[in-house]
């Protein structure tokens, strides 16, 4: 097979000729409308200029551009295929002037008959996009269906296109358009490989030793007659098998003493690679390859004293699922690239995830996303793209919409390790159930039953059988029974942010499964400077309440509100980025706290959300350009293997330390009702072992003398845990009172800079205690081991600061604040 890429410079036309502009595909209007200078010196980011992005995307576009194919490509083929992988979204496609096909699901991959439409030497090709907001607008009129209103284009449920491109609670309204994957020419000779499966038997012999089938099958188009695939699979050792059928006929191969794919945390990640060669009498038609990884995954559902499990398995082993919730990654698909998701999930990696969740309102990521997860070591949670609206699945059309789009998405992804399970739609069985607002009817009512609870299940398990399937995020098991239930399945708990409830309040509650949580911050005051001017940058001002899209703008206050709970007023807007940022830590930290006290009743948690499309304030932990916030760290340390945590409770404490992945731990826990001068007041030390997977409650001390008579707002509990080497794995405070009501003395903080493997060293000392010690470069950006600590009177502690450029950095180059900071 022969491939020709039409990526490269397009023209981009409106109908009546507004716009006119060149674009490098693939790519998207809005990307093209940037880098032709559009917005003058600034982006679309800048200050209000997304709100114009509604009216620009009301018309039809043309994209053309014209092409010469080398002389060989239509000789000695006969088939060629327009091969696009990502048209967004309601299409009309000419070659050399003539229509060979159309399309309207942007989550496709489209393969069109382009055989002879195709001449040797100069071809023209002509999109047209058609106006996709016109197109809702007159679907709406006809049959209205409902579909979610917080700051989202009415309508958005109607087509088959990245939701939240019409905006969301979190991102702007861009209805991009364009070539958004990649768009090739194929000259096919006889035939062509489709999709490979793979399927995984895990046995055990009678010795005990392991054994996998792995079972193979490839489609081939075309004139597949006297055609032959041969697979070679290849260990990650180097070992190979070779098998041979017919083009749909399964190969099994027997793979003895397999090597075991495991979630981050719980061992290696070795994957297996596999080539699928196409034959017809001993000549190569067509090759693919993809790598898989070997090990088995259910959903633990036991029914036990609080209701029913809810976790992962894999291979046999029953894990606390530690992750987030992954959203588009930009505003502009196609500038998604590989880059930004090996970022993104190194990010996850590094905070000790083994798990995300793709969420239902965005896109089915592309090939090299799974990739990356398998390699890292990351579960994927994949949502089907249905989020917050209802849908037409009594209209038969529609069905067969999405038995192709879901088909051709989950058979690209379904030989990936990572891929763990595959779940209906984000929300909206509860909303039947829940949300208050709605009046729906039983029509709806049915057409949701149809399309989640039988449709896409006998799908999901045709296309990919070994995965589980789940009806919706949040479910107990389906038919509208109490979907939110915290005793089954997985819960969205929303009290405390949307509830307006006080962090503490989720202390409350029992959840088995916690999927989606969150809490808003301002994003680094760096990004914030990258989209105002000076006089805007204010919580209040148009522009700080246009990056905020939550609840009619109002999500600002409410993050002022939160802060103002827990700390003194900040100086300025950089100072309430940072305290923004330190309640978001300080909810997701007592939040996944107390989720793995209660391992085991509890065996997920996924926060809303880690990462934005655009620079906004929202729920992420990273923001759109990358920058951590005080979140993601404090993710990193509760997710950390061995977690020492305490719950305080007026004057009471209780110290736990929970473990997960495959050690358990043994130690010493040493804590000390501390003042900031280091003065202890009172000390206690034991030895601690904890089996591997469990928490353990280690100590429960009542301070209700120490700390009499506004104490609290002197003394602190300070716990420290090293193993049996001696090695410091955790230092926690607790302070027993509001942060704000504390006089924080000057720490007088003190830091060394020297060069070091991975960057730089950073040493750090303290005179007193500090509070939040935050780290970062005045000029550009890096990553920590650790940020946003605190840290005792007396304390030394070693920071690596990631560093591969070759600027050379020195102390003076060292941004470094303490909570007493923000407001003096
Ligand atoms: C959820 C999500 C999103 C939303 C978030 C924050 O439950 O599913 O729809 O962005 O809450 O409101």
């Amino acid at each position: 097979m022969k491939a020709f890429d039409l990526a490269g410079v397009w023209r981009i036309r409106s109908g009546c000729g507004t716009y006119d502009i060149e674009g490098n595909m693939p790519g998207t209007l809005f990307q093209a409308l940037e880098e032709s200078g559009y917005w003058g010196e600034k982006d679309l980011f800048w200050r209000e200029n997304n709100r114009k992005c509604p009216e620009i995307a009301d018309r039809d576009f043309m994209f053309s551009r014209r092409f010469t194919l080398p002389d060989d490509f239509l000789t000695d083929s006969d088939r060629i295929s327009l091969d696009a992988e990502g048209l967004d979204t309601l299409t009309e496609i000419r070659i050399n002037g003539t229509v060979i096909g159309r399309t309207e699901n942007m989550h496709r991959r489209y393969y069109l008959d382009a055989t002879g439409v195709l001449k040797q030497g100069e071809n023209s090709i002509e999109i047209t996009f058609f106006n996709s907001l016109a197109y809702i607008r007159e679907k709406q009129e006809k049959r209205y269906i409902w579909s979610a209103p917080d700051n989202i284009i009415d309508g958005f449920n109607r087509i088959r296109k990245c939701s939240s491109s019409f905006g969301w609670d979190w991102g702007p309204q861009v209805p991009d358009l364009g070539i958004w994957r990649s768009l090739s020419l194929k000259a096919v000779r006889r035939a062509r490989l489709g999709d490979t499966r793979i399927s995984q038997e895990h046995l055990k012999d009678n010795g005990g030793t392991d054994r996998v089938i792995l079972s193979c099958s490839s489609t081939a188009e075309g004139n597949t007659e006297g055609t032959s695939i041969r697979y070679t699979l290849t260990s990650p050792s180097g070992k190979t098998w070779q098998m041979e059928s017919a083009p749909g006929k399964q190969a099994d191969i027997v793979i003895g003493n397999p090597e075991l794919w495991w979630p981050n945390g719980y061992g290696g990640q070795p994957l297996y690679t596999l080539k699928s060669e196409l034959f017809h009498k001993g000549q190569l038609l067509d090759r693919g390859e993809l790598k898989t990884g070997l090990r088995t995954v259910e959903l633990d559902r036991t029914p036990d004293e609080w209701g029913e499990s809810f976790g992962f398995r894999v291979n046999g082993i029953t894990l606390f699922a530690m992750g987030g919730n992954i959203i588009p990654r930009d505003v502009c698909n196609a500038r998604a690239g590989r880059k930004t998701a090996e970022e993104l999930l190194g990010n996850c990696r590094d905070a000790n995830f083994n798990c995300i969740r793709v969420w239902g309102g965005g896109i089915y990521p592309d090939r090299d996303f799974y990739e990356i997860c398998d390699r890292f070591g990351l579960l994927v949670w994949q949502d089907l793209m249905f989020a917050c609206a209802l849908y037409e699945a009594d209209c038969p059309e529609f069905r067969e919409e999405l038995r192709l789009e879901i088909t051709d998405n989950l058979s690209r992804i379904s030989h990936h390790p990572s891929l763990a399970l595959i779940c209906g739609n984000n929300e909206m069985e509860w909303a039947f159930e829940e949300w208050e607002q709605m009046r729906w009817d039983g029509r709806n009512k049915a057409e949701y039953t149809l399309q989640y609870e039988y449709f896409l299940p006998e799908l999901s398990k045709k296309v990919t059988p070994l995965t589980p399937y789940w009806k919706a995020s949040p479910s107990s098991g389906g038919f509208f029974d109490n979907p939110n239930d915290p005793d089954r399945g997985d819960v969205h708990y929303w009290d405390v942010w949307h509830g307006g409830a006080p962090f503490t309040d989720l202390r409350k509650h029992h959840f088995r499964f916690l999927s989606e949580y969150g809490f808003q911050s301002f994003p680094s005051y760096k990004t914030v400077c990258s989209y105002t001017e000076e006089g805007d940058r204010n919580p209040y001002s148009p522009v700080m309440e246009d990056h905020q899209r939550n609840g009619d703008y109002a999500g600002n206050r409410k993050i002022m509100k939160y802060a103002a709970e827990y700390f003194r007023l900040g100086k300025d807007m950089d100072a309430n980025c940072y305290l923004s940022q330190l309640s978001q830590a300080e909810a997701g930290r007592y939040a996944v706290e107390h989720l793995r006290q209660n391992r085991g009743r509890c065996l997920g948690s996924t926060y809303w959300q880690v990462n934005d499309n655009w620079p906004v304030a929202s729920w992420s932990s990273i923001d759109y350009y990358g920058r951590w916030k005080a979140l993601h760290y404090a993710m990193k340390r509760a997710y950390a293997p061995v977690l020492l945590s305490c719950r305080e409770e007026g004057a009471m404490a209780e110290i736990y330390v929970s473990t997960e992945g495959m050690d358990g731990f043994k130690g010493t826990l040493k804590w000390a009702l501390k003042e900031c001068s280091g003065r202890i007041i009172r000390r206690g030390e034991e030895s601690v072992q904890v089996a591997p997977r469990t928490s353990r409650k280690l100590a429960a001390e009542d301070f209700s003398r120490e700390l009499a008579g506004d104490r609290n707002r002197e003394r602190y509990l300070s716990a420290e845990l090293t193993d049996e080497g001696g090695r410091h794995i955790w230092r926690d405070t607790t302070w027993f009172v509001q942060y704000k009501k504390i006089d924080l003395p000057d720490p007088e903080l003190k830091a060394g800079l020297k060069q070091a493997a991975e960057g730089y060293e950073i040493t750090l000392t303290a005179k007193r205690y500090a509070a939040f010690v935050e780290l970062d470069l005045y000029e550009g950006d890096a990553v920590f081991s650790d940020n946003y600590f605190d840290m005792d009177a007396g304390e030394e502690r070693r920071i690596t600061l990631y560093w591969n450029s070759p600027e050379e950095l020195s102390e003076k180059k060292l941004k470094i604040r303490t909570l007493r900071d923000s407001y003096r």
